[in-house]
């Protein structure tokens, strides 16, 4: 079995791992990822019990019970920048010997779900819904630098993406399906669709303040999109790099969506937190 060199996989001195600064048992089957840290002990104040709370940088864990379950809670920041960081840390803790720095012959999955914010972008998705990503679609480059395939219904899907933005130079995108499992239990009943994952928050989601936005109408051409009953509903930043690497790396994702903007009615929540309340409600439920 072939060792990990010390540039390749960064262990601290303490046996954490680089970025994370976690150890191996410091994280439970199933994770709950946030962007920002302020959620965590939103979260985590829900846990019966709480055994472990770290932090380094934006990524702050806390681990704990809720009834017999335990869930581990991290903040990954934004982007699918950080997401590169946060899936191959985590990967690493459950599936790489730190002593010997091997891949373990027996490797685990685990259960990753996303709680974020995102903007809709079709009409008849108002602010406060709570969406589960059926699909991620990336606009990002992270998925250009690892070897992924889109499979089956996968990638007819992608080859009607890419014939609908072909005109737009910039985007060379990628698209990976939720876990079924966890899109039909935790996103069960819930509304669906296809997120798109952005690069940036402004131009790169169609928002114009002051710089100049080469693709003009940027909205109405992510939601003119149709292909069967699929369609493009809402837009944010860590979806598609989520479902590809954790399919890349064997792990079960799925991204619930707090739905706080409606890009096309140009509006915006007077009550985040309370949205944002709402689908971590409705996750914890149906993982306990
Ligand atoms: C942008 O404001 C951030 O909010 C959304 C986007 O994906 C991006 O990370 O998600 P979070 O609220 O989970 O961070």
């Amino acid at each position: 079995m072939q060792k990990l060199s010390e540039a390749d996989l960064i262990i601290n001195p303490d046996g954490s791992i680089y970025h994370l600064n976690l150890l191996p048992e410091d994280i439970a089957d199933t994770v709950i990822t946030v962007g920002d840290l302020d959620r965590v002990p939103e979260i985590s104040k829900h846990f019966d019990s709480i055994e472990l709370k770290k932090g380094k940088r934006e990524f702050v864990t806390h681990t704990g019970y809720l009834g017999k379950k335990r869930i581990t809670v991290i903040s990954t920041g934004i982007g699918t920048d950080n997401i590169d960081i946060v899936f191959n840390e985590l990967d690493a803790l459950v599936n790489i010997d730190f002593v010997t720095r091997t891949v373990k012959e027996e490797l685990k999955s685990l259960d990753i779900i996303r709680i974020g914010t995102s903007g809709a972008i079709q009409p008849d998705i108002p602010m406060g819904t709570i969406l589960a990503s059926s699909y991620g679609l990336g606009f990002d480059a992270l998925m250009n630098y690892y070897i992924h395939q889109a499979s089956g219904e996968e990638h007819s899907l992608l080859e009607s993406i890419k014939t609908h933005f072909s005109h737009i130079r910039s985007i060379h995108p990628y698209l990976t399906a939720a876990n079924d499992t966890l899109l039909n239990t935790i996103g069960k009943d819930i509304v669906q669709g296809i997120t798109i994952t952005a690069p940036g928050f402004y131009a790169p989601q169609g928002r114009q303040v002051r710089a100049k936005n080469a693709v003009p109408d940027f909205i109405s051409q992510l939601n003119s999109f149709a292909q069967g009953k699929h369609r493009i509903t809402n837009l944010e930043m860590e979806t598609a790099g989520i479902y590809a690497l954790a399919k890349t790396l064997g792990h079960k994702a799925l991204s619930v969506n707090a739905i706080l903007a409606s890009r096309v009615k140009f509006e915006f929540s007077s009550q985040p937190e309370k949205i944002v309340e709402k689908a971590i409600k409705t996750v914890l439920e149906r993982l306990a």
